[in-house]
């Protein structure tokens, strides 16, 4: 369950970024027990830019690749909704109906910038955002979890805004925070923590503070870490290098040890669940022997 996950556990919880039923597959196996559907790195496993290029039927799409592949509770990004409170409870209500176990909401202004893309970053007005989260929560099941997202530390807003909008969003029904910060230590978001006094349970994305041990955060009592874009970025550099030796070489023969066997991937698919299957539902061809 993503609400014992990223709500109501005590202990500190992580979430593997997906972006397509095969890093589902793959987060799972590895032992993750929840998935972070990434709207960074879905958009670029389709090609887009991370600023409201792909739509919201887009993500739907593969979100439910990400539930139905591995069987995981799975979290989505769902930017800002889409629009507003209508577009944004419409995206929930999608998103429960394919499997997911909840969304996070980012008080950014449409059409998004990620977070880490230049300075300009514009926020969402904290009464109209605060409207989107109590759509969505008069619109989903209970079970739902709904994560509010600040973009006020990222935007360069001030602590202060920050508190402020985590008030106004857990007021409005938010399950759980998510503060996100751009700086290369995490001393923001414990600053932050120190401020929140657990309000809510807070959740973080280290990917410009990866150095900090995660237990500062269990100490911190932050309730999740996502690890947001790590099986994206290694597919980019495992295909780049792939590619660059093919084409340079005319020949994948030197690179054939270092990638994953055909037998590796129809384990991790279980083909052998389809020959079974085979065998139990198709007429069976008779033994020429009878
Ligand atoms: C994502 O994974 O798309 C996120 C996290 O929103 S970040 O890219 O760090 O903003
Ligand atoms: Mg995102």
């Amino acid at each position: 369950m993503l609400r014992a996950q990223v709500c109501c556990s005590r202990e500190l919880s992580f979430l593997m970024e997906a972006h397509d039923g095969l890093s589902a597959a793959i987060a799972k196996r590895a032992g993750f027990t929840g998935l972070w559907a990434s709207g960074l790195s879905i958009a670029s496993s389709l090609g887009y830019r991370d600023a409201s290029e792909g739509s919201w039927s887009q993500l739907v799409e593969v979100v439910e690749r990400i539930v139905d592949s591995s069987q995981l509770p799975v979290l989505v990004d769902g930017d800002g909704g889409f629009g507003n409170f209508n577009n944004a409870r419409l995206l929930a209500r999608k998103l429960h109906q394919r499997g997911a176990a909840g969304v996070a909401l980012e008080d950014s202004a449409f059409p998004k910038t990620n977070s880490f893309v230049g300075d300009r970053h514009p926020l969402a007005d904290i009464d109209e955002f605060s409207g989107r989260l109590r759509a969505v929560k008069d619109t989903v099941a209970e079970d739902f979890v709904l994560v509010a997202r600040i973009e006020a530390l990222i935007g360069g807003h001030g602590m202060d805004e920050a508190i402020s909008r985590a008030g106004a969003y857990a007021d409005a029904g938010a399950d759980a925070i998510l503060i996100h910060s751009r700086k290369s230590a995490a001393d923001e978001v414990f600053a932050f923590m120190r401020a929140w006094q657990n309000r809510l349970p807070v959740v973080i994305v280290p990917t410009k503070y990866y150095r900090t041990p995660v237990s500062a955060y269990r100490k911190a009592r932050f309730s999740t870490v996502i690890w947001a874009n790590h099986s994206m970025r290694a597919s980019v550099a495992a295909m780049r290098q792939v590619c660059g030796r093919i084409f340079a070489e005319e020949s994948p023969a030197s690179i054939e040890p270092n990638i994953a066997t055909l037998d590796e991937l129809f384990e991790l698919l279980e083909y052998n669940e389809l020959a079974h299957a085979e065998a139990r539902y198709l007429p069976q061809p008779l033994d020429p022997r009878q």
